[in-house]
């Protein structure tokens, strides 16, 4: 009896130190973010008193803008910062310099080669909502513990859009020379993923032996996605070093594809790295090929557009032919949606991956001429529409990771996990900044609040083993940090942060400047100004760069 009592004791003052301990965790985070809202305040004070001095030139702040908007944006941007911090410093106190929190068993784990990819992830998303303490932590990390000097084979794809993109993001938004350098260590230690007879990277390889393969369920093929999304980081790491290596590697990729390119503009999602040849396997905007024709089209935005880069624009255009011969509607109620393919044949199933879609192709209308234009953003609008029924037909409000459409039963959940992905919420917020209809808005909080009630645990942000029974799972992912919750931020922010007509986001959300791309690329001239812009001593105000002239429509 007397075992039991002291047992009982010990695990209920257990119990009660834990408890503790996490209000502790709780109060803090109101700490700090009390102390961000002074901050702010106190900025908006100075910022209305005077326009802000860099070196010869004189940037007017536009951080005011920012300040003053709708009290409901504002409150809404609160809450999304809210869980940035609470995500943050979940990460900070369990799992600090690994790649990834497990919030229920409260430790990390290493996905990504220990590289601490959330903290690299989130360094923008920091900037941007103006968590400054955090931010200066982070950096710290990057500058001294920061090492690519590892005998591990990482993910070319997942360590270019995640380490590459947020490092160079990281540099466009805070001009530390550190995040520009790092970027370029890990970039040279990728580059000889290139070296195959077709130019067509391998998908993996050892960061300190520089050996480079396939995995071996690919059968020795590279993956299309993975091959073609590497575009946006190596090029502006070539404009930002003047080192023209990176960018004629990724090119060098697409010229390839571009010899066999189908008038469909559709590509299976496996080619051989020898021959450079496509391999019969699916078609699809969903996982594997999706993020290839994102960045056919970022890549044409961040080219400035011009001749250089037609062939990139020519290339989205035929492969947004192929995908309106992709498009179907369910029944009863005409959910449009995207099919997959095989050959010849079509299957009436989509990922939630897939839901970048409205994005891009909101992104890309505006350059159609008139009619087609008001077409594609109209397909925008619908498959938007599907994606966001992905996530109110369940019960707890959150997609699962695909759907199927069979005749007479609209849409189905396939797989039924849902992992924190933010393809819905990226469209919505094109779709808020190309049209300025606030629907898009008010969906976008729709999902935050499922979020909120779902995944948020005393201990960060969780997945759903399933989505329709709410089960949760033990991991929050990097592109949590990274991409859902900056894009919902940014959602409820003016269009003057972060404008589209001055920034290309990478597929993992991190934002990179435009600047000026040179017919040669071997010259690879960044005009004197933007070259200042880029090189911009951080100093004392980091959100003054991400603020932008004008408020952002493209074109
Ligand atoms: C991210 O790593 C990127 O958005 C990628 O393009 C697709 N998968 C995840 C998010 O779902």
């Amino acid at each position: 009896m007397a075992c039991i009592s002291i047992t009982w004791l010990v695990y209920d003052r257990k119990a009660f130190t834990t408890e503790y301990q996490e209000e502790i965790l709780r109060l803090k985070e109101e700490v700090i973010l009390l102390k961000n809202r002074l901050k702010d305040a106190n900025r908006h004070v100075k910022d209305s008193a005077k326009s802000i001095s860099n070196g010869d030139k004189i940037i007017k702040s536009t951080l005011s803008n920012s300040i003053q908007d709708d009290p409901c944006n504002e409150e809404r941007r609160a809450k999304v910062k809210n869980a940035m911090l609470h995500a943050w410093t979940s990460y900070e106190k369990y799992a600090w310099g690994q790649d990834e929190l497990q919030p229920q068993s409260k430790d990390g784990v290493d996905n990504f080669g220990g590289l601490g990819a959330t903290i690299v992830d989130s360094l923008d998303t920091l900037i941007i909502m103006g968590l400054e303490d955090q931010f200066q932590r982070a950096k710290e990390w990057v500058a001294s513990s920061l090492n690519f000097n590892k005998d591990i084979d990482v993910s070319v794809f997942e360590t270019t859009i995640r380490v590459v993109g947020g490092l160079l993001s990281a540099y466009d938004l805070s001009g530390d020379k550190i995040f520009l350098e790092k970027a370029t260590d890990i970039a040279d230690r990728l580059l000889p993923a290139w070296n195959t007879p077709s130019g067509i990277p391998y998908n993996r390889i050892n960061l300190v032996y520089g050996n480079a393969k396939n995995p071996t369920w690919t059968q020795g093929n590279s993956i299309l996605a993975d091959s073609g999304s590497e575009q946006l980081e190596f090029i502006a790491l070539s404009q930002r070093t003047k080192e023209p290596k990176y960018q004629q590697k990724v090119e060098n990729v697409i010229k390839e594809i571009h010899r066999t390119f189908p008038a469909d503009g559709l590509l299976p999602i496996y080619i051989n790295p020898h021959t450079g040849i496509a391999q019969h396997s699916t078609v699809t905007f969903g996982a594997m090929g999706d993020s290839f024709y994102e960045y056919l089209l970022k890549a044409w935005i961040q080219g400035n557009k011009t001749e250089v880069v037609k062939y990139y624009r020519e290339m989205w255009e035929a492969s947004m032919k192929g995908l309106r011969g992709l498009i179907r509607k369910s029944a009863p109620s005409s959910f449009a949606y995207i099919c997959e393919k095989n050959g010849n044949d079509l299957y009436n199933k989509m990922d939630e991956l897939a839901c970048f879609v409205p994005g891009m192709l909101a992104l890309g209308s505006s350059c159609y001429g008139p009619g087609e234009a008001e077409k594609f953003m109209s397909l925008a609008e619908e498959l938007a529409w599907t994606c966001y029924n992905f996530y109110q037909l369940t019960p707890t409000k959150l997609a699962g990771e695909n759907y199927f459409f069979r005749q007479g039963e609209d849409m189905n959940v396939g797989i039924s996990w849902n992992i924190q992905r933010p393809e819905t919420i990226e469209s919505l917020f094109y779709l808020w900044r190309l049209t300025g209809n606030k629907t898009y808005q008010e969906w976008g909080w729709n999902i935050f609040q499922a979020f909120e009630r779902n995944s948020r645990v005393e201990t960060g942000y969780v997945g759903l083993r399933d989505v329709r029974t709410g089960d949760k799972d033990n991991m929050m992912q990097s592109f949590f940090l990274a991409e859902t919750l900056k894009y919902l931020y940014l959602l409820f922010s003016p269009p003057s942060v972060i404008p589209l007509d001055e920034w290309v986001f990478n597929t993992e959300a991190h934002p990179l400047r435009i600047v000026n791309r040179d017919a040669h690329p071997e010259a690879l001239n960044v005009d004197q100004a933007q070259q200042e812009e880029l090189n911009v001593d951080q100093g004392e105000k980091l959100p003054r760069h991400i603020h932008g002239r004008k408020e952002g429509r493209l074109d």
